[in-house]
């Protein structure tokens, strides 16, 4: 069993897309175990990307990550990183495979509906960064 993190971002609930999401996940055997409504800060925006500091688009992927609540989640299964990430995914819209969920939704590569952990690692930072023990159910 592995857990990941996911987020409808700001452009996936303002679009209300979270059903949407929810939806391919249910149908996909991803349990979700823990789920919120958060508006991040830009401070906690830039705390959670904080991988990016360095990166061109950090001001602008943190400005857009605290423009509006997000849904995060905490999903549960075998494989559960990979296989979310393959309902996802590309990163850049335009080279996501056909029926994923950026290839369906995103508009542009910052404003790509949903984020997902790429690694155990990455997994067991960012659930942290949202859930405590007593928020994710066993
Ligand atoms: P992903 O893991 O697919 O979400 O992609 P990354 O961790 O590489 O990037 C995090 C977010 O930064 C992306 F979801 C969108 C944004 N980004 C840009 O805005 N421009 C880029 O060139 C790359 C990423």
């Amino acid at each position: 069993m592995e857990r990941t993190l996911s987020i409808v971002k700001p452009d996936g609930v303002s679009r209300g897309l979270i059903g949407e999401v929810v939806k391919r996940l249910e149908d996909n055997d991803l349990r979700i175990v823990a789920l919120k409504m958060i508006h991040m800060t830009r401070p906690q925006a830039e705390g959670f990307y904080a991988v990016h500091r360095q990166r061109p688009f950090f001001a602008s992927l943190t400005d857009f990550m605290s423009s509006g609540p997000c849904v995060v989640m905490v999903l549960e299964g075998e494989g559960a990183i990979a296989r979310y990430r393959g309902l996802m995914g590309a990163t850049n819209f335009k080279d996501a495979a056909p029926g994923t969920i950026r290839a369906d939704f995103a508009t542009d590569i910052e404003k790509n509906v949903v984020h997902g952990s790429d690694a155990p690692e990455t997994a067991a930072f960012e659930i942290g960064y949202f859930f405590n023990r007593f928020e994710i159910v066993a």
